[in-house]
Parts: C-alpha cells; structure tokens; sequence
C-alpha cells in the first residue's frame, strides 16, 4: 500500500509539473492522455495494478485511486477554465468537436457559445387557410353565413340548375372531370347556391368557400384543383348597385382602401347581366412587360359574379317576380397569390417549407 501511495504522489508531482506548461487545448489535451488516456494513461495503468492487489487491500487502493482520478479531473477541468483563453469546460457532456476527458467536456475556443441557439419549428396555418379565414371574416362581419356543400356532385347541381342546357357549348368553359354516370367533381362553388336556395327562404345572405376542380394544365395561375368562395344574396329589392358596393368594400376591406378594382361584362348562363372583376397586379404593378401573372396588362381577373338568372330563381321555387339576387365566385388561390406578391400559384401546394415559413410559425 505504501508503494501505492508513493507512486500516486510521484504521479501528481508530474502532473502539477507539466500543468504548469499547459498554455493551450493542445497540450491540455495530451495532459489529458498522459494521465486518462484509455490505453496507457497513468491513472489507467495504475487501475490495471489493481488486479494484483492482494484482496484485504483492495478497497484501500481503489479508494486511493479514485481519489486520484478525481483530482487529475478536476484540475483538468480547472486548467482548461484558467489557462485557456476562451475555453470552458463542460463536465459529463460531450459537444459538437470537443474531446473528451473523463467526465469532462473541453469547448474548444473556436465555438461561439455567444450564438443564439437552433430554432425548433411548430407547424402553423397554411397561407391559403390564412387568406380564407380573412375573407371569411370580412363577410362575416357583414351578416353573412357559412355555408357548404359537396365536392361530387351531379351534373344537375353541377350546371342543370344554373341554367346550362344539355349539350349546351357554355359547359366547355369549365373543364370537366366526370366521375360516373350523373357524377363529376365539381368545376366551381355556384352548386352550393342551388342546394342553399332549395333549403332556405329568402333573404339569403351567404358564402360558401371550397375546394373545386377542372381538366386543367397548370401554369403559374391555374391549377387542376383549386379553391373558390362562392357569394350569394337573395332578397326584394336587390340591384346591381348591391353587387358593385359589396365587391368593391369587401376588395378594399382585403387589399386596402387603395387597391384599383375594375368590372368588365362577361357572360355566365346563371348570371344576367354578369361581370368579371380585375384587379391590379399586385405582383408587378403593371410595370413588367413579361410578369408572369398578368401577362403585362396589369390587371388580374379575380372572380366572376353577376345578377342571379330568373330561371335559377325559378328552379329553386323563389318567386323571380318577388324576388332577385345576386352571386360572385372568386378564386382565392388566385386572389391570394396577389395578395402575398407570389408569382406563381403551384407555391401552395408544394409544401415546400423555406416557402411556407415565409407566413407563419411553422
Ligand atoms: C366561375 O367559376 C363562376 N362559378 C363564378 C360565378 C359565381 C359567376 C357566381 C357568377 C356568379 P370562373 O370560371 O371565371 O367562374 O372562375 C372564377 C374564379 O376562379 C376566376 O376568376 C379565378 O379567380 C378562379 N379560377 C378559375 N380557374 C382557375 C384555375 N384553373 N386555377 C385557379 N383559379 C382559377
């Protein structure tokens, strides 16, 4: 045991003597392997020694031991906090290139510990959620309600009820992917007006957002399946001047009170008189001869609305001498990629999350 003890003090004697030359990580580090290294550090060889310890001394001798190793670490630790300009030690934890000492951490002074940490994303509405739960907001503060309605419809709901005649030409306007028989996907929200108008008296005051789809090649403003919010007023008295007042507060109510709004005629066989609704690009301000969304003309059409046909009325048993009515279909795919300035629709849908993080926590 004595020869024990000697030895041991011999060992912190070199210790203490080559500590006092440790002027950097490097010769901290084979400091550290002089005396832990798992091969033939000193500590390590004397724990070896142990073995021929005749057994009524071996609890003595590991006590000695691992008192020692306890010191060699903790001045180990202690010089890499003193001597070492920058450094720290990080006891027990093992960190990105650091190395090792037995039950310590050297970090090297080459890593930043000033750097904010790594952020941890949460997922987050989508863009387009976002968009419709502000036009939902807007409609809803006007004293509309929130209607739905299925994405399979018949071809009766799909354009029977709103005035298309079979075999008429205006059905190729929406290109239609059937399903089965009388079955198809819907090519757009205005469905949702005739089974809302089939279960309800005027007044009718609605909305009915949702997803729809058309035999359509993508580009960056179209897509094969994308969303509309459908509108829907129904009462005595209602005029073209409610139509025009209600679409140009709830665009300046989504755009801002600056935004530029313009109607041009169109046709819809359940709208009459119909118009379609522009507005500026908002992606190039008219000044990009090329601009992907508008082609350059600065203006975008947004939605398509009109004055209910009398047919459509009569189809759903509302007296058209009573009363009348009026609709829009805007698609908010559309409207919203205007709105964020993105030059390209299929963003959406390409969950992508460099873009998606772009509006929102996620
Ligand atoms: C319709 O779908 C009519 N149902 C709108 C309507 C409702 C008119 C009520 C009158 C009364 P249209 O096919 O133009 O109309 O589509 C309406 C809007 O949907 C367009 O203005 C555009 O914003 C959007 N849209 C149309 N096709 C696509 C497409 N392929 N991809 C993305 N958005 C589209």
């Amino acid at each position: 045991m004595a020869s024990l003890k000697d030895r041991i003090d011999g060992l912190r004697k070199t210790f203490e003597e080559s500590a006092r030359e440790i002027g950097d990580a490097k010769s901290l580090e084979e400091l550290r392997t002089a005396f832990l290294g798992r091969k033939k550090g000193h500590v390590t060889l004397l724990f070896e020694d142990l073995r021929s310890v005749p057994p009524e001394d071996r609890r003595e001798a590991g006590r000695l031991l691992n008192e020692f190793k306890s010191f060699v670490q903790a001045r180990l630790r202690d010089l890499g906090e003193k001597a070492i300009p920058g450094a720290k030690y990080a006891a027990g934890r093992v960190t990105g290139t650091s190395s090792v000492t037995a039950g310590a951490t050297v970090i090297h002074s080459d890593e930043d510990l000033t750097l904010p940490g790594r952020k941890r994303y949460v997922g987050a509405i989508h863009p387009l959620t976002i968009f419709e739960e502000k036009i939902e907001r807007i409609f809803l503060a006007m004293g509309y309600t929130i209607e739905d309605g299925p994405e399979i419809e018949t071809d009766y709901y799909n354009f029977g009820a709103l005035n298309f005649p079979p075999h008429h030409p205006a059905r190729d306007q929406w290109d239609t992917l059937f399903i089965k028989g009388d079955l198809l996907l819907r090519t757009h929200t205005s469905p949702v007006q005739v089974r809302v108008m089939e279960r309800s008296r005027p007044p009718i005051r609605i909305i009915c957002p949702g997803r729809v789809f058309r035999h359509e090649t993508p580009d960056p403003t179209h897509l094969p399946m994308f969303l509309q919010v459908e509108g829907l007023v129904v009462d005595e008295g209602v005029t073209f001047a409610h139509l025009k007042g209600t679409l140009v507060h709830f665009l300046r109510a989504l755009f801002g009170e600056t935004v530029k709004v313009r109607f041009r005629p169109s046709f819809f066989p359940f709208t009459e008189p119909s118009a379609e609704v522009d507005i500026e690009c908002l992606v190039c301000s008219g000044g990009d001869p090329g601009c992907r969304v508008c082609g350059g003309t600065g203006w975008k059409e947004i939605l398509g609305s009109g004055m209910v046909h009398p047919r459509v009325l009569a189809n759903v048993d509302i007296d058209p001498e009573r009363y009348s009515g009026w609709a829009f279909g805007l698609g908010i795919d559309r409207t919203a990629m205007l709105a964020f300035g993105i030059p390209e629709m299929r963003y959406f849908y390409e969950n992508d999350l460099r873009f998606l993080r772009q509006f929102g926590d996620l």
